[in-house]
């Protein structure tokens, strides 16, 4: 696995190489470098867990045989389609959360220069994908499936993250609408399509299968990443900042959080009412009144009850399955995943 990152890493530079030299961008050197120091930023400095699966899926899909050179840059190629939806989404996500860093470094908005110039970044990223897909796919036969695809998960992923924003409305803050249905929803839409189905998704059209037959592994893969989004939101709270390069927002954003409703779940009235007053607040005395409310209540306990419960209901799911391979890549996709502390 890891011995592919470089390769992966080159493709990227011949990925945006190709998209550099765009005629929109020889008008002025400006708008290319602008656009060269964008992506650099943006696009490949997380895990890569996203866009390294996709190769990983379709390896083991094809059972031992070798990939082509071709067939090796095209499942890279796909797995960078992945990494631009995500910096696409990620510059977004941190304007609409307030955040101020990721990765490690302060969120693109927030550099100076950029400010809202961030939200035509945005749209330039999005608009990259399907110039990928078209230079490198348009004559394949699975390439109008691929198209509905990206876009199926786009459309999922943002109303996941409309979901999430209207939940948290300032001057309509009601704590009692928090659940864990709720919560089961937005993050299966905002987060579990485009971080677990597409990746795999993209491998199984590229190995020539029909999507409208593995609905079973999609259902797999949402449950995989509904377990990933639990963690973000206890490694937003419980997370080291130096490890997970962000530092959280939910409590201070009033975000529908796992730890939130578990924490409705196991209070008792007084420390419902300290949780109604100090949740949702930018400051720093009411975050550290919430997670020391966490702390009583045993949240980490819980989560970590949580996360053995779901790794074996997952684990179930996937030894159900009737493929070999198709177990294969589900079951690497969820070690990459357990007990992460990033
Ligand atoms: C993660 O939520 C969800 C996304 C990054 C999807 C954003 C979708 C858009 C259409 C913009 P999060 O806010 O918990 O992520 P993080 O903790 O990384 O900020
Ligand atoms: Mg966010
Ligand atoms: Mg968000
Ligand atoms: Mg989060």
């Amino acid at each position: 696995m890891s011995d592919i990152k470089p390769k992966f890493l080159e493709v990227y530079s011949a990925l945006k190489s190709e998209l550099l030299d765009d005629p929109a961008f020889e008008f002025t050197d400006n708008s290319r470098q602008w656009v060269e120091r964008m992506l650099d930023y943006n696009v490949p400095g997380g895990k890569l867990n996203r866009g390294l699966s996709v190769i990983d899926s379709y390896n083991l899909l094809k059972e031992g045989k070798e990939l082509s050179d071709d067939e090796f840059f095209l499942a890279c190629a796909l797995g960078w389609c992945i990494e631009w939806l995500q910096a696409y989404f990620l510059v977004l996500d941190d304007i609409m959360d307030g955040s101020h860093t990721r990765r490690g470094h302060p969120c693109w908005f927030r550099l100076p220069q950029v400010g809202m110039i961030a939200i035509s970044d945005a749209l330039i990223l999005r608009n990259q994908i399907f110039r990928i897909l078209k230079k490198h796919f348009r004559g394949k036969p699975y390439y109008v499936y691929l198209l509905d695809l990206f876009n199926e998960v786009e459309f999922q992923t943002a109303s996941g993250q409309m979901i999430d924003l209207i939940t948290t409305l300032q001057g309509e803050k009601d704590l009692s609408k928090y659940s864990l249905s709720i919560h089961r929803k937005i993050v299966q839409y905002k987060t579990a399509y485009y971080s677990f189905y597409l990746p795999v998704a993209c491998a199984l059209l590229m190995a020539g299968e029909n999507l409208d037959n593995h609905s079973d592994v999609k259902n797999v893969l949402v449950e995989m990443g509904t377990y990933f989004q639990v963690q973000d939101d206890f490694l937003d709270c419980f997370g080291d900042p130096e490890v997970i390069g962000k530092v959280g927002t939910d409590i201070e954003d009033f975000k529908c959080s796992w730890l939130v409703v578990k924490a409705l779940e196991r209070a008792n009235e007084e420390q419902r009412k300290l949780l109604y007053e100090n949740y949702g607040k930018d400051d720093r005395v009411c975050v550290a009144k919430v997670k020391e409310l966490y702390q009583t209540l045993d949240i980490q306990g819980a989560f970590e009850e949580y996360e053995s419960k779901s790794y074996e209901k997952i684990m179930k799911q996937i030894e159900g399955h009737p493929s070999k391979a198709v177990q294969a890549v589900l079951k690497s996709f969820l070690a990459k995943i357990y007990k992460r502390q990033k």
